[in-house]
């Protein structure tokens, strides 16, 4: 099978914001290994274009979206530069069926690495954690896909945006933070931060077990999004989403054509 291809092939659909039909439709076989070499593949040819690996994401973090794909892991998937909202505004131009979830990010100062790492290790590795969301937006139809797919497809990644204050990751007992999700004032969502696999810090760890198979690690300077702590919810045209972390902030976003 012809990963590159399948690569290139991808990388147009994102970088057009064209749907398509499922590869798993289309190529019998595809392991999920294929599909994170794709995912690489794939990701390769923005960095070569100049764009810079600033960090990873997981996802699948949660029981109800592991369920809604049959899979009892998570995935994970490239953060590129080009990827991270400087102010919290997206823009729908270039994007699908775009949604957006809450999620908490973790900054590095050490080097993380290999299959045995343990929460404490995280935590000596951390600088801060930082409320953050996630704009979603899968390429494929109807956002229907199997795991090989969205592995492929760099976990349905589009934009993400950082809050400006960071937390020390000793002040506040994340898997409690309490989330509430509003659009136009409406409550949307809520959840807590044990939505994700029990607590955000065990999906700092995964993502460097997973990152040990590849060869590769979480480097000093790099963020982890941990993973959706609500359901994501689609945005459109005019949308005002905020999104209050208890004792941690409120990320405002705006959404326009
Ligand atoms: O960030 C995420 O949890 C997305 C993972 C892929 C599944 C989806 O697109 O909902
Ligand atoms: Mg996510």
């Amino acid at each position: 099978m012809n990963l590159q291809a399948i690569a290139d092939e991808l990388y147009r659909h994102q970088t057009s914001a064209a749907e398509l039909e499922k590869l798993t439709l289309r190529y019998e076989g595809l392991s999920v290994e294929d599909a994170y070499e794709i995912q690489q593949l794939c990701m390769g040819k923005y960095m070569n274009e100049g764009q810079k690996l600033v960090g990873w994401k997981m996802g699948l973090t949660s029981k109800a979206k592991q369920q809604s794909v049959g899979v009892d892991e998570p995935i994970f998937g490239h953060l590129l530069d080009g990827m991270e909202l400087y102010d919290p505004h997206v823009s729908l131009t270039g994007l699908i069926h775009p949604r957006v979830e809450p999620e908490l990010a973790f900054i590095f100062k050490h080097r993380l690495e290999g299959d045995k790492i343990l929460p404490r290790d995280v935590w000596l590795a951390t600088e801060c954690v930082v409320p953050a969301v996630e704009i979603i937006d899968s390429r494929y139809k109807n956002f229907s896909f199997t795991l090989v797919d969205v592995v492929a497809d760099n976990a349905s990644s589009a934009k993400f945006y950082l809050a400006e204050q960071a937390y020390s990751p000793y002040q506040i007992a994340l898997d409690q933070v309490g989330v509430v999700m509003r659009r136009n004032g409406e409550v949307e969502q809520t959840g807590a931060g044990a939505a994700v696999l029990g607590h955000p810090v065990r999906s700092v760890v995964e993502q460097v077990r997973m990152l040990s198979r590849i060869g590769k690690a979480v480097e000093p300077g790099m963020v982890v999004l941990t993973g959706g702590i609500t359901e994501a919810i689609y945005i459109h045209d005019g949308d005002r989403i905020s999104v209050s972390f208890e004792g941690m902030g409120e990320i405002e976003l705006t959404v326009s054509q």
